[in-house]
């Protein structure tokens, strides 16, 4: 897709805040710091549209990004920053399980995750959360610009076998840095809008 316009309609964090005009969205899921402003950011061919945070954590709002007036990125907070409180993680968690259990226009799920590690405990669970919900999942496995090409495949095997991967679902080598999978991951969004 070739984008030109984007806007932020609003960053929500109740459903009577979410956005009223129904386009196909596409929300992020991954752990905080893995690149998921970056992976929007990418596609859209923006510097900065979607915030990328030195500091992790940080976003705590469902932000919708509406591209072409024809579908919606949902940035979310990321999971799995230590340094926040019980309190505020249980709230992360209802925000984000009221969103992605409910939300009709949801056509995917994009989670990203790190190539140059195994997923984490808390990608597992996200993994299964989705398809436990019957959600379509995108993986992304994003900066593969930091480890060397030879070991992409490696990483994919490993990626698929600790998540448990279904064949049904599509993954995505990725770098925001260099570009690597942005068509490949246009292709399979613009197929399930
Ligand atoms: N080399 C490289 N760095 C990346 C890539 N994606 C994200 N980063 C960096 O990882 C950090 C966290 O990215 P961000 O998009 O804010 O992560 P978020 O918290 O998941 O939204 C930033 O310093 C980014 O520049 C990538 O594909 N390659
Ligand atoms: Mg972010």
């Amino acid at each position: 897709m070739k984008v030109n316009q984007v806007e932020l309609l609003i960053s929500a964090v109740r459903p009577d805040q979410y956005p009223k005009a129904l386009l196909p969205e596409f929300a992020l899921a991954g752990r905080s710091n893995v690149g998921k402003s970056s992976f929007i950011n990418r596609m859209l061919q923006r510097k900065a549209m979607a915030r990328i945070s030195s500091k992790p954590g940080k976003t705590q709002t469902l932000n919708f990004y509406e591209v072409e007036k024809k579908l919606i990125f949902v940035d979310v907070p990321g999971y799995g920053y230590a340094k926040i409180s019980k309190s505020e993680r249980a709230k992360w968690g209802v925000m984000m399980e009221t969103y992605m259990t409910d939300r009709a226009p949801l056509r995917a799920v994009i989670q990203i995750v790190d190539m140059r590690h195994k997923p984490s405990n808390d990608d597992v669970t996200m993994y299964e959360f989705l398809k436990h919900h019957g959600i379509r999942v995108i993986v992304i496995a994003t900066k593969a610009d930091k480890i060397p090409k030879g070991r992409w495949q490696k990483s994919i095997k490993e990626i698929k076998e600790t998540l448990g991967f279904d064949p049904d679902d599509n993954i995505v080598m990725f770098s925001s840095e260099t570009g690597l999978g942005k068509d490949q991951a246009w292709k399979i969004i613009e197929k399930f809008m």
